[in-house]
């Protein structure tokens, strides 16, 4: 009953989204998808996977497909701040497009300075432009973190060389949804990494509006869609976790549906990489894997169409979508060593690993004790 309610309730707000008038040309999704060879078929089952990576259940998968040929109603502005434009390119940079880069093709970005023809005083105008047409309608997107306070001047955009927190600010005061696209936008990210020269920010530090933090150096596509998606189907805040990250996409860490988890279990760690346990697959923990400390979904949904991902590729995770992950994650190819940490029996992850009782490392202690890790790292840097 509950689920019939949720479904009706989810079909209003797409009828009332599609009945707002359309703001690019008169081209549908399914047109922009055969003119680039998707077939209807492959779009379902994206909506249907997209629907499972959303835990919603598999009959809202039409609701998943039509919240997607709705994604033009709703104009997005998508700032740059400090950063090296990883997040757009996770999304634009593929061989040939797919679903989810489409889908970014067909939103109507109002404004996109990696890939808007404009420039100068004209890009400037434009997003002044922007602002005011769909004053507290638009959904913005911020990637990258913002030099703030009295280093603001360490980030100027355009001629007349407005701040990036001036502009970020202005931006979120009016949006109707504000997403922090990529660890820097959702934490501060390198640039804010130890010693942060330029005093960079997140940008839930810039307003006081609420912010869905996307992170991950970049945040795949799918996390990037799918937050879109969900935005255009529910219109209120997703759950969240502690750090304001969607909890469908960082519910869980990526040592718990990751491949090589059976290895970690039963004690096969690569001790080099090139050795015969790197050729054999086996776990890549003691070569620096922060898996069991990271919060994503790559491990399940991967980058590129499902293609692959860091710890298939066979380097492990460097925990790139957690806060401050630059100073506490880091030799990145060394494991957690003398920082180690306990667990509930009191025994250090690494100490664990060394000695093959895996077993005992239930995912509530490592979880329990990945956190308390992450923190007391924190107040270590402070
Ligand atoms: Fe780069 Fe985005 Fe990393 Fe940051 O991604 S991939 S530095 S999260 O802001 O461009
Ligand atoms: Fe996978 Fe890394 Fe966990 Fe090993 S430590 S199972 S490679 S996530
Ligand atoms: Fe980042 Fe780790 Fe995923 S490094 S991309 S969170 S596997």
């Amino acid at each position: 009953m509950e689920q019939q309610n949720l479904y009706h309730r989810l079909s209003q707000r797409i009828k009332e989204i599609s009945n707002l008038p359309k703001l690019k040309e008169e081209r549908s999704i399914q047109d922009l998808i055969s003119e680039n060879g998707v077939s209807r078929r492959d779009f379902m089952k994206w909506a249907a996977s997209m629907t499972a990576m959303l835990s919603l259940p598999a009959s809202f998968s039409p609701l998943i497909a039509q919240a997607a040929e709705v994604s033009d109603r709703l104009p997005v502005i998508w700032l740059h701040m400090a950063e090296c434009t990883g997040c757009s390119e996770s999304l634009l940079r593929t061989d040939t497009p797919t679903i989810d880069s489409l889908i970014f093709d067909y939103i109507s970005l109002k404004y996109h300075e990696t890939i808007m023809a404009a420039f100068g005083w004209q890009a400037e105008h434009n997003l002044k432009e922007a602002i005011e047409e769909h004053k507290g309608k638009y959904i913005l997107m911020v990637e990258g973190g913002i030099p703030a306070g009295s280093s603001d001047f360490y980030l100027t955009i355009g001629g007349h060389g407005e701040t990036g927190q001036k502009s970020a600010k202005e931006a979120a005061n009016n949006a109707a949804a504000i997403f922090a696209i990529g660890t820097c936008s959702s934490f501060g990210g390198i640039q804010a990494a130890h010693p942060n020269p330029t005093n960079s920010q997140p940008l839930s530090k810039i307003t006081n509006k609420p912010v869905i933090n996307v992170p991950g150096c970049p945040p795949s596509e799918k996390n990037i869609v799918g937050n879109v998606l969900h935005y255009i189907l529910f219109g209120t805040l997703p759950a969240l976790d502690v750090f304001n990250r969607p909890k469908w996409a960082y519910g869980l860490r990526i040592h718990d549906l990751c491949e090589r988890r059976g290895r970690f279990d039963a004690g096969e760690f690569v001790q080099r990489f090139g050795d015969e346990g790197a050729k054999q697959g086996y776990c890549l923990y003691k070569v620096g894997c922060k898996g069991p400390y990271t919060f994503n979904n790559c491990s399940r949904e991967r980058f590129n169409q499902h293609t692959s991902w860091p710890v298939q590729a066979g380097h492990g995770c460097i925990g790139c979508s957690e806060p401050d992950f630059w100073d506490t994650m880091g030799p990145f190819e060394e494991p957690m060593a003398d920082r180690r940490f306990n667990t509930l029996y009191g025994l250090g992850a690494d100490a664990t690993a060394d000695r093959v009782g895996i077993a005992i490392l239930t995912l509530t202690a490592i979880g329990i004790a990945a956190h308390a890790t992450v923190t007391a790292f924190k107040n270590k840097n402070k």
